[in-house]
């Protein structure tokens, strides 16, 4: 597991002993290994004659073919993979005895899942969802799966209310209907009848639930969890994950349109990030709560799953870094397969009481024998732990194992004496010895009852622009419930949230205004607003050049370096494909023809000069389309010399230029003289695609 990233690590090795490369030239058999010589035609009595049963070939590839599915997920069937590492920064042996997290040279092989919840395995990447962000760490100690998600809280309390929450989420059953989206009868009806969801419903209406890439995603445990260090000593934790580039969302027309565009959005940047050499890197960091604090949070149960502990209370430790650098080899093998199962924990890492972790330690393991077909699961390349593995389990579907010898129990006296139960010298795991005592009932703690202070907290610290986000959520998804008695009581919770919220929301789903409301407690945490946890870097962004024939080369050139440089990429989009000539006699190869992307798909448009390419432009629908569509999603556009005609003819207005002819203002950056990008220009349109989006221009002047 140790050692530089260019060896290959333990878990790399372990699985390419399982590949099977069918390109090497081998000759083609059956799954008995019978040399076939034809695979294109059956065998046949005559050549227009019946096929024959005793074919066995087709026998065999079609029957493998009809059994090539496997249940989906539950929840959380769509996904995406890739495998990495972690390394922890300093030693957390005073906290764990977790071994991953003591050695800063030591590089744990990880594998991580992204995912959407609700809809099915070939549904889009971009609807109004949690997202899943599983961890599995293969530790020498076994492996450890933190099975987190995208947002630090959940819907529910306990876990016996998953089932009624997830039919309720799912299409609604009498016609399956609506794919990946929560904007549905059911889904409300039942929060509206369950208070407890509110705070999570509240994450969910954020554009939290519109992570433009998985690379720009935080991740969190969700739960409290506890270290316990060698010495029995028990602190609480709480697990996040930090992405280096930046937390940054879609917007929701603009999510809604990349579904039709390109439904694999988030899987294909993860993937050709990887390929490209951008390795993703997240942060993990920690809030630490020692044991004897756990009753200091007035108004926090550690053990409830709806609430966080905000970071001005309990600041996040930055503990380590995770990078993913590598795609995964095949889709099923990997992705699909893994199984992970909340209740693998290595010694130093044990659970807490929280009633909603307690059902997930039974669900994982559970699962998986229908969704992988057997309790042998963990024999999968994938699930295999990298420390050894020497136990009586036996027999099974799909066992891949031979044992030898007769002793399959313990104790035993036969051909030797393993494996031993293992004493303390072998750190092995011992649960955390918490005394617990009570009479056996069906009751949630009042400690629990507390469902909408937390939703306050969160709408409290939103900025403008995302409290204008959540609102049109709200409108949207109740918009689409066609029981006006559920718009009515989702809006008597909102006024028990905030009564402005819930006045705005009312506003604009024909329901009457709500009277009262509580007052709201005025508290703010700066860590949950997404205008505060941007990163100045242009890394990974993509951004569009709107050329044709006669644009400026140096206008292009200059300015595209540029951001190269600075780890963005850029594509040059033309109205077909192939190659621009430029006004110098030159040509430029094209990208991609702007009739097969749409600028729902790049974060920031450049309309570079040259006056013949203007004109073309400003006549061409899909540009301008392009130009006013951008820039009401709050996109960058930078705009040089005569590539103003074009965003003129979008029906918008440019900043004016300062006497070095650039001019600055909510994300636009244009540069009157024509030529190539000057530094003022470069600079303030490089600092315009860091900020992500600039939500602060007017909105309602184009209708893309
Ligand atoms: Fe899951 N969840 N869940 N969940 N969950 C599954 O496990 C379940 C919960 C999460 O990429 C299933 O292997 C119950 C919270 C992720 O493979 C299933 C309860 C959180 C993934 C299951 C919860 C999650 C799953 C479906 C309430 C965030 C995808 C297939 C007690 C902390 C993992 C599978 C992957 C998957 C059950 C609640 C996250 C059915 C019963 C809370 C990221 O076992």
């Amino acid at each position: 597991m140790t050692g530089p990233q260019s060896e290959p690590t333990a878990k790399q090795r372990q699985l390419a002993t399982y590949q099977v490369d069918p390109l090497d030239g081998r000759h083609l058999t059956t799954d008995q290994g019978i040399r076939v010589p034809d695979t294109d035609n059956s065998l046949r009595a005559g050549a227009r004659g019946p096929s024959l049963l005793e074919d066995f070939h087709l026998r065999e590839k079609i029957m493998r073919f009809d059994h090539e599915r496997i249940p989906e997920r539950v929840v959380h069937a769509r996904g995406s993979g890739a495998h990495g590492y972690f390394q922890v920064y300093e030693s957390l042996a005073d906290r764990t005895a977790a071994t991953f997290l003591h050695d800063p040279s030591v590089r744990t092989p990880v594998f991580v899942r992204f995912s959407t919840v609700q809809g099915s395995r070939g549904s889009a990447d971009t609807p109004r969802d949690v997202r899943g962000f599983a961890t599995k760490f293969y530790t020498e100690q076994g492996n450890f799966d933190l099975v987190g998600n995208n947002m630090p809280v959940f819907f529910i309390q306990d876990g016996i209310k998953f089932p009624d929450l997830v039919h309720a989420l799912k299409p609604e059953p009498q016609h399956e209907m609506p794919q990946a989206a929560s904007a549905h009868d059911t889904f409300w009806d039942f929060v509206s009848l369950q208070p407890e969801t509110m705070h999570h419903v509240i994450w969910l209406m954020s554009d939290r639930a519109l992570p433009r890439s998985f690379r720009t995603m935080q991740g969190f445990g969700v739960h409290t969890f506890r270290l316990v260090d060698a010495a029995g000593r028990s602190t609480f934790v709480k697990f996040h994950w930090t992405p280096v580039l930046g937390t940054h969302s879609l917007v929701w027309d603009e999510a809604q349109k990349i579904a039709g565009k390109d439904p694999d959005f988030n899987r294909r940047d993860l993937w050709e990030a990887i390929e490209a050499g951008h390795f993703p890197e997240y942060e993990l960091g920690m809030q630490f709560v020692p044991e004897e604090r756990e009753y200091d949070f007035d108004d926090i149960d550690l053990l409830d799953p709806t609430k966080i502990i905000p970071e001005e209370v309990v600041p996040v430790t930055p503990v380590g870094r995770m990078v993913l650098d590598r795609n995964p080899e095949n889709f099923f093998a990997e992705t699909e397969q893994v199984a992970f199962c909340v209740g693998n924990v290595v010694p130093g890492i044990d659970f807490t009481n929280d009633p909603l972790l307690q059902a997930r330690l039974f669900s994982y393991l559970d699962t998986q024998l229908t969704r992988l077909g057997g309790p042998n699961f963990a024999q999968l390349p994938i699930n295999q732990p990298v420390a050894p593995v020497a136990n009586h389990q036996q027999d099974g579907f799909h066992q891949q194992t031979i044992r030898r010898g007769p002793a399959n129990y313990h104790p035993h006296s036969i051909g030797g004496d393993g494996p031993l139960p293992a004493g303390p010298d072998a750190r092995p795991f011992v649960s955390y010895p918490e005394v617990v005592d009570g009479p056996k009932e069906r009751r949630r703690s009042t400690t629990f009852a507390d469902h909408y202070s937390q939703a306050t907290l969160f709408w409290n610290s939103m900025s403008d622009w995302e409290r204008q986000h959540i609102v049109a959520a709200y409108r949207f998804e109740l918009g689409k419930v066609t029981e006006p008695r559920i718009r009515t009581r989702v809006v008597g919770h909102l006024n028990r949230i905030d009564h402005d919220l819930a006045t705005m929301v009312a506003a604009g789903i024909g329901v009457p205004a709500p009277e009262g409301g509580v007052e709201n407690h005025g508290r703010r945490s700066a860590a949950l607003s997404q205008a505060t946890t941007g990163q100045a870097t242009i890394l990974g962004r993509k951004i569009a050049f709107l050329v044709t024939d006669g644009v400026d080369r140096e206008s292009v050139g200059v300015l595209q370096d540029a951001l190269t440089a600075g780890g963005a990429i850029v594509e040059l989009l033309a109205p077909v494909d192939g190659e621009v000539s430029t006004a110098d006699g030159g040509g430029l190869p094209v990208t991609r023809a702007l009739t097969t992307v749409a600028s729902v798909l790049y974060d920031a448009v450049v309309l570079p000069a040259g006056e013949e390419a203007a004109v073309a432009l400003t006549g061409d629908g899909y540009a301008v389309h392009f130009v006013a569509e951008a820039y009401k999603h709050g996109k960058p556009i930078g705009v040089l010399g005569d590539g103003l005609a074009v965003f003129s003819q979008a029906g918008l207005t440019a900043p004016v230029p300062n006497r070095d002819g650039v001019g600055d203002a909510a994300g636009v950056v244009v540069q009157s003289p024509a030529g190539p990008a000057v530094d003022g220009f470069v600079s303030a349109f490089v600092e315009a695609v860091a900020r992500h989006r600039h939500f602060d221009r007017p909105l309602d002047v184009v209708a893309a």
